[in-house]
């Protein structure tokens, strides 16, 4: 009978079918996420990586913008945003980092904490520092180390107990409050 062969057919068929569906769903695994907590990697020259549970971010030597945030939606992330174009380029696990510090190096830098997806520096111990070059500094809500360095700097600690130290030049320190 025709339709008795057919059936046995189609259940010889099945297994392989899911041999293939498991093949696709091993590809897809495989697939690496855009962002990166590599530690040996570099973006537009900026250098972040995660040493013995500090999280370091080193400037290119020429003019950054660094900012740092929670992962909108997952606050368990700390990304770093290369350019402050809103799209991040690294992105580490909160619970790993116990300090933050940035290191801008030369040249005008612009390093600010965007508090848009939570606070964090209330506890996690940061320090931005622009080091030489008119830098423009921002915290957050916590209490940040503002170090400015050589040259003019701009500060503004956002509120908390904040350390501003803006080193030789004519730096502007305006302490704002946050609403
Ligand atoms: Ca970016
Ligand atoms: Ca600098
Ligand atoms: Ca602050
Ligand atoms: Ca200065």
């Amino acid at each position: 009978m025709p339709s008795r062969s057919i059936t046995s057919h189609r259940r010889h068929q099945w297994p392989f079918r899911l041999l293939a569906t498991m093949a696709v769903l091993a590809v897809a695994a495989l697939v690496v996420p855009a962002v990166s907590s590599a530690s040996n990697h570099k973006v537009d020259g900026v250098r972040a990586k995660l040493k013995h549970g500090t999280l370091e971010v080193k400037g290119s030597g020429e003019k950054d913008a660094v900012a740092l945030r929670l992962k909108a939606g997952d606050p368990s992330r700390i990304q770093i945003d290369v350019g402050d174009d809103d799209a991040a380029d690294f992105a580490f696990a909160r619970q790993a980092v116990k300090r933050l510090a940035v290191h801008a190096r030369g040249a005008e830098d612009l390093v600010r904490i965007d508090d848009a997806n939570g606070v964090f520096t209330d506890t996690i111990p940061t320090t931005l520092d622009g080091e030489g070059g008119n830098d423009d500094l921002a915290g957050g809500a916590g209490a940040e180390r503002l170090l400015g360095g050589d040259g003019n700097d701009s500060a503004d600690g956002n509120g908390g107990d904040d350390l501003e130290l803006l080193g030789a030049g004519d730096d502007n320190n305006n302490e704002s409050e946050r609403t």
